[in-house]
């Protein structure tokens, strides 16, 4: 280069990234042990990690019930009522998209039928969680396929669903008419059997449409803010989204990406990668003094070159710029 050890000002771009990029799969969470309002708490963690903890199956509960540890009585999570009712299913898959509803159904008789059932002929019908029905569960097989599970004993279709989700994979989970007709013709004579569908309007704070919920009994009667209560099997309740409570954020901490202008003015040969490469290390070393968990790098311009003339660069620079 013609450019070496002058002592004309050279400019250089530095790219400074706090900690690497976020993989949010598996859920990571993280316990910030101070007590805030849920929405306190959102902004927390939409600042710092992703957004409030998302639990998305119960791997995902057990491993946010180990890091909150037997210390945390009750914690916020991200869920949070919403206004709008829809149909989901019980093993996190999210909205139901398949519909084959029986004749005049769901007609929410009574308006507290939130629970999705089938009839002996495979037409779907909302009924009243609470009421008794037999039950069908799933096992997810290693080839993709669901082997179907049926109870023949009537139950509530929270106290089915727990029976599922302690033996096999879940409440049954239909997505197709083959699958609709499958489940039906081997259940045997029944009048009503629940399937996984329910219908809720609680949404999660990071826009995420898993559909898994672990509630302490039924659905919360009150409250629109969700909070594990540890001592319960970490199961869920509803609260006032105005108490103060720890909360558990989801995600890895975010990415910080920082561009630092420097202009270089002794002379060194900026062209030499050991030269820059000492460089980089005492400004590493300055700036950790004041910050950790970043990493430091040069930009360099498509020709590899990482420093650039003042005056140079000023020419490329369009006017009003
Ligand atoms: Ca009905």
């Amino acid at each position: 280069m013609v450019w070496l050890k002058s002592a004309v000002p050279f400019i250089g771009i530095l790219l400074l990234f706090q900690r690497t990029t976020a993989q949010l799969i598996p859920q990571q969470y993280h316990l910030i042990n101070v007590s805030l309002t849920w929405y306190e708490a959102q902004s927390f963690c939409r600042v710092k990690y992703t957004d409030l903890a998302t639990v998305n199956n119960m791997d995902d509960k057990n491993k946010l019930v180990n890091t909150l540890g037997s210390n945390v009585t009750y914690c916020w999570i991200g869920l949070q009522k919403g206004i709008t009712h829809r149909w989901m299913w019980s093993d996190g898959r999210g909205t139901a998209q398949f519909f084959p509803w029986a004749s005049g159904e769901p007609d929410n008789s009574g308006g507290n039928e939130w629970c999705g059932q089938m009839f002996q002929n495979g037409g779907w019908n909302d009924g009243q969680c609470g009421g008794g029905s037999v039950f069908v569960c799933y096992e997810l097989q290693q080839d993709g396929s669901q082997k179907y599970i049926y109870y023949t004993a009537t139950n509530s279709w929270e106290n089915s669903q727990e029976v599922c989700r302690g033996s096999h994979t879940d409440l049954a989970y239909v997505s197709t008419k083959a699958e609709n007709s499958e489940i039906a013709n081997g259940a045997g004579t029944f009048n009503t059997m629940w399937i996984g569908l329910f219908n809720d309007v609680w949404m999660w704070s990071d826009g995420s449409g898993t559909s898994f919920r672990y509630w302490l009994s039924g659905s919360p009667v009150s409250g629109d803010c969700a909070s594990v209560a540890v001592s319960q099997q970490g199961r869920w309740i509803g609260a006032d989204c105005n108490q103060k409570a720890v909360f558990a954020c989801g995600g890895d901490l975010k990415l910080k990406r920082m561009v630092i202008r420097i202009t270089i003015r002794f002379e060194v040969d900026l062209t030499n990668s050991i030269v820059r490469d000492t460089l980089l290390k005492k400004l590493d070393t300055s700036l950790r003094q004041k910050m950790t968990d970043f990493n430091l790098s040069w930009q360099s311009d498509q020709s590899g070159h990482v420093f650039q003339r003042q005056e140079q660069l000023e020419a490329t620079k369009k006017p009003g710029c």
